[in-house]
C-alpha cells in the first residue's frame, strides 16, 4: 500500500503511540519534564518520524497527526496530575500547524477538555518552520504565550537566522541543536558557540537546554556553562507513557 492510504488508515484508526524523553534541569528549582514523540507501531520501513512527518506535511495528512499527539499528550498530562505527579511537556509543530489560523484555540480547546494547564504544555518550533513571514508568525507566538502555552525554538543555531528569532519572537526557550552537543570537543570554536548561545540566552531571559547529550564530559561542560536542562542519551531514551512516569515517580 502506498504511504499516503497507509497513513489516512493509521491516523483514522489512531494507530500512533507517543514516547516521552526526559528533560533534566541542571539549575535548582527546575523540575524534569519531558518531550512527546510520535511513534508508528506498524508502519514498518517508514515508522521513522523523520520519513512520514514530512510527507504528511505535504500531503494534507499533518493535521490530523496534530490533533492526535495534541489529545494524546493532553491526555497524558491530566492522567499524570490525577496521579499527584505534576506533569509537563513539550510538543513537536510543524510549519504548516504553526500556520494554521485556529491553533491557538484548538491548542485552548484540547486543554481545557482535559481541565490541564496550558502552562503544562511546551510547543517546540523548528527554525525552519520559522523561516516564512516572521512577522504573522511573532502575531501567533504572542497569541499563544497569552493562552499560556510556553514556547521553544527546537535545532536552535542550525539555520541562517538564529540570532534574528531570538531578537524578533517572543520565546521562553531555545533547544540547542544536537550537532553542537555531539561536536562540541571537535574544536574550541564548537565549545565558544555554545558558550555564546548559554551566554546570550541568559543575558535575554531564556531558558537553554542541551539535546543530544550522550557523554558525561559533555554534560560537565553544560552544566559549568550554565544550561538549564539537559536531553539525550546520557541521561535517558526515549520510552513508553508507562515507563515515563514511573520515571518521573521516582524521581520526585
Ligand atoms: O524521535 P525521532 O528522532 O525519530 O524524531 C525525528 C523527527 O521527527 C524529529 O525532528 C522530531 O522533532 C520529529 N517529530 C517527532 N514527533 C513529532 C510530532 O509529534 N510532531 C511533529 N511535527 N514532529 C515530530
Ligand atoms: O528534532 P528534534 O529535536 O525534535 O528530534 C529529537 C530526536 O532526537 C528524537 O527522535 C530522539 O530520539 C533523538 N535523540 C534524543 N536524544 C538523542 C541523543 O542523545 N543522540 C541521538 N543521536 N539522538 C537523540
Ligand atoms: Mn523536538
Ligand atoms: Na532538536
Amino acid at each position: 500500500m502506498e504511504l499516503f492510504t497507509q497513513l489516512r488508515h493509521a491516523i483514522e484508526e489512531q494507530q500512533f503511540v507517543l514516547h516521552y524523553q526526559p528533560i533534566i534541569p541542571l539549575a535548582e528549582g527546575l523540575g524534569s519534564y519531558g518531550e512527546a514523540l510520535l511513534r508508528w507501531p506498524g508502519g514498518g520501513s517508514q515508522a521513522s518520524p523523520g520519513v512520514f512527518i514530512p510527507f504528511a506535511e505535504q500531503h494534507g495528512l499533518i493535521e490530523g497527526i496534530g490533533d492526535f499527539v495534541l489529545e494524546a499528550a493532553s491526555h497524558f498530562v491530566a492522567t499524570s496530575i490525577e496521579q499527584g505527579l505534576p506533569q509537563s511537556i513539550s510538543i513537536n509543530l510543524s510549519a504548516r500547524q504553526l500556520a494554521l489560523s485556529d491553533l491557538p484555540e484548538r491548542l485552548s480547546q484540547a486543554v481545557s477538555k482535559h481541565g490541564i494547564p496550558a502552562s503544562a504544555i511546551e510547543l517546540e518550533l523548528t527554525e525552519s518552520s520559522l523561516i516564512q513571514n516572521l512577522q504573522a508568525i511573532s502575531v501567533t507566538l504572542t497569541r499563544l504565550r497569552q493562552a499560556g502555552f510556553r514556547i521553544a525554538i527546537d535545532d536552535f543555531g542550525a539555520g541562517y537566522s538564529s540570532l534574528n528569532y531570538l531578537v524578533e519572537l517572543p520565546v521562553d526557550k531555545v533547544k540547542i541543536d544536537q550537532r553542537f552537543i555531539w561536536s562540541l570537543f571537535n574544536s574550541p570554536r564548537n565549545q565558544a558557540v555554545v558558550k555564546a548561545i548559554l551566554s546570550l540566552a541568559h543575558t535575554i531571559g531564556i531558558q537553554t537546554v542541551a539535546e543530544g547529550v550522550e557523554t558525561a564530559e559533555q554534560l560537565a561542560f553544560l552544566q559549568a556553562h550554565g544550561c538549564h536542562y539537559v536531553q539525550g542519551y546520557y541521561l535517558a531514551r526515549p520510552m513508553s507513557q508507562q515507563d515515563f512516569l514511573t520515571f518521573q515517580q521516582l524521581g520526585t
